[in-house]
């Protein structure tokens, strides 16, 4: 097997030898394996209920045994898609907000109210006065508020108000604002199921509202409550990639999504006894790293090393110099169990609401939070002496991480004159040409990591301002693209805007739940003045060229539903239908002002990105 095939990525392609030469088995060698079905690809595998399975043909004639169409089939589906997803997003926020009402209640030894100034910023957009409270009674109501928008029944989530005023008119003509984000999930579900919503344009505007309780609902609270009890993230240098983990230290991986326990695993290593215990090992000390979004949470906030993005997870096992990976919920390949057996590593999960099979499970209960924390890192310590087979990739990499939607308005604006007006400024000035927001998975059925890079620097090369989240992220950071030195492969105009304020061109903005803060920063471009009036009025586009996870087609479909034009790449769910397609991929631009696209090339997608920020600049009137 090729290494170089699956990857441009050099830690990878070692790893994928390693392991190939070991015979441990990973997602690389399992994709293989498993050819993709056309029919579930495209949408049109329907099995929703038990007269079929039934796979559909898009012929116009074809139907399952109940009469659904193709396109009937490819919406529920995609529809499904977005409930899981915002379901995901949103279930980890409820952890979140039951941590701080806990932590403000003094229930969470090692949690507390770190963000006073977020808080009382939440706090109002909430309808809370926060005048003539302490931070612990402000943080109880700010949780019980929110803890309540998820079993809301009617009226609106309160974030929608955050939007720009033109934004909720359109919502508000469709009549999709979220009444609830437990409520819009379970409806999904609802007029999903075998007999109930038919009709594809009806059940996509429900996908939208649906799609909407996560962007603006549940990722928003999950963004808005860590900030409020870990801090709003500020630039702060860190690396990344396999080369990260060390040799002589014990090293704890942290994966998954929910910063919790990861927070205080980092409280629980800078314990002298505990250091004294690595040190009796053999150890110099006790490095901890992070994977997926649980990395880019402890990276924004804490400047912690990331071992690598999703598809890393099984080779950072590989590299057999890590004692312990500790796992909560999403994206963790059940492919870990296996590997982690093949060395030395004590894989645990903690989430009550995930296992694996064969695997530790040492549950994170907040209310004994630091003992959980403190057991996994003695348990580390004690597999350290049993490292065998160790091989460390040498590569790592420099980032700037920690953008905000606050700390742009800082970093532009200066600290005193705090605004987007700069930003706005040199886009309508053209030094800048619009914005792109690079989010999304890494999929072993395409090149990993080269699509990211290769569509980034094309696209930094024509000016446009990069913000990137989630596996994303990491995989750019990898390649050199979030360094301050990365101007220098940016057009003359970006280029000219980074080495003023000496930033990067391509700004890390945090988790897959912190593209709420994506929402955040084209809200303030559109409050700036001079862009328009509403975000689908903005030179802004978004893309996942390397999506793999119900979560992204959530992300994309709020970003639409909120004006953004998004492009995935990889495969496309919908593609089954022509109607649908046509839809999604057109018609729901008549709705709220912007639409998906599919296109699987890199340097394909960059070009319709920045031929639909050309054309928001000709509507504008100030293309250049
Ligand atoms: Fe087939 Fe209709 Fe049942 Fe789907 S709901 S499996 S199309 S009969
Ligand atoms: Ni978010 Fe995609 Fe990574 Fe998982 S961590 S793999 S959903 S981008
Ligand atoms: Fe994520």
């Amino acid at each position: 097997m090729k290494a170089e095939a699956f990857t441009s990525c050099k830690a990878t392609q070692a790893m994928i030898e390693k392991t190939t030469r070991e015979g441990v088995t990973t997602v690389f060698h399992r994709v293989q394996e498993k050819k993709t079905c056309p029919f579930g690809s495209g949408g049109t595998c329907c099995r929703l209920c038990y007269m079929g399975p039934c796979r559909v043909k898009d012929d116009g004639q074809d139907a399952g045994v109940c009469g659904a169409t193709a396109e009937t089939i490819a919406a529920r589906n995609f529809c499904r898609m977005i409930a899981a997803g915002a379901a995901a997003h949103s279930d980890h926020a409820r952890e979140v907000a039951l941590v701080l009402l806990a932590a403000a209640r003094g229930e969470a030894p090692g949690f507390e109210i770190k963000d006073e100034e977020k808080l009382w910023a939440v706090a109002q957009d909430l309808g809370i006065d926060p005048v003539g409270k302490n931070k612990n009674r402000l943080a109880e109501e700010v949780a019980l508020k929110v803890l309540a928008e998820f079993g809301q029944q009617e009226g609106e989530i309160s974030f929608i108000r955050r939007a720009p005023q033109k934004r909720q008119e359109v919502w508000q003509k469709l009549g999709i604002i979220p009444r609830g984000i437990d409520r819009e999930i379970v409806e999904m579900l609802h007029r999903t199921h075998m007999g109930v919503d038919q009709e594809y344009v009806h059940l996509l505007l429900h996908g939208m509202r649906t799609a909407l309780a996560d962007g603006w609902g549940g990722s928003m609270i999950a963004t808005e409550l860590q900030d409020i009890l870990f801090g709003t993230p500020v630039p702060i240098r860190a690396k990344v990639n396999l080369g990260v983990l060390k040799p002589d230290h014990v090293n704890i991986i942290v994966h998954g999504h929910e910063p919790l326990l990861p927070e205080l695993i980092l409280l629980a290593v800078k314990d002298e006894e505990l250091l004294a215990q690595a040190r009796a090992v053999g150890a110099k000390g006790i490095n901890v790293a992070g994977i997926c979004c649980t990395a880019n949470e402890i990276l924004m906030r804490k400047g912690v090393p990331v071992a690598g993005s999703v598809l890393q997870q099984e080779l950072a096992i590989a590299t057999g110099a890590v004692e312990a990976m500790v796992v909560d919920v999403q994206c963790i390949m059940q492919g870990l169990g296996q590997v982690a057996r093949c060395y030395h590593t004590e894989l645990f999960t903690t989430s009550s609401r995930a296992r694996l099979p064969g695997v530790t499970h040492l549950e994170f209960d907040h209310h004994r939070g630091l003992e959980v924390a403190k057991e996994i890192v003695r348990r580390a310590i004690a597999r350290f002496p049993q490292r065998r087979k160790v091989e460390i990739p040498a590569e790592e990499m420099d980032l700037i991480a920690g953008f905000s939607h606050e700390t742009i308005k800082y970093i532009l604006g200066g600290r005193f004159r705090a605004s987007y007006r700069p930003l706005n400024d040199n886009i309508i000035n053209g030094r800048i040409r619009g914005v792109a927001a690079v989010v999304g998975c890494s999929n072993p059925r395409v090149r990993f990591g080269d699509l990211h890079a290769t569509l980034v620097r094309e696209l930094i090369a024509n000016d446009v301002l990069v913000l990137v989240t989630g596996c994303a992220a990491i995989n750019c950071a990898k390649e050199g693209l979030l360094i301050p030195e990365a101007a220098e492969m940016a057009g003359s105009g970006l280029r000219e805007v980074c080495e003023a304020v000496g930033m990067p061109p391509v700004l890390h903005c945090g988790s897959c739940v912190d593209n709420s803060r994506l929402l955040m920063a084209a809200t303030e471009i559109v409050k700036e003045g001079g862009l328009g009036e509403d975000i689908s009025e903005v030179p802004l586009c978004g893309c996942a060229p390397e999506w793999m996870s119900e979560k992204a087609i959530a992300i994309g479909q709020y970003f639409v539903a909120s004006g953004v034009t998004v492009g995935f790449g990889v495969a496309f769910p919908t593609t089954g239908s022509a109607k649908l397609s046509e839809f999604v991929f057109g018609g729901m631009n008549e709705y709220v002002g912007a639409h998906w696209f599919h296109e699987p090339d890199p340097v394909a997608m960059a070009r319709t990105i920045i031929a639909h920020i050309d054309a928001k600049r000709k509507a504008l009137g100030i293309d250049v």
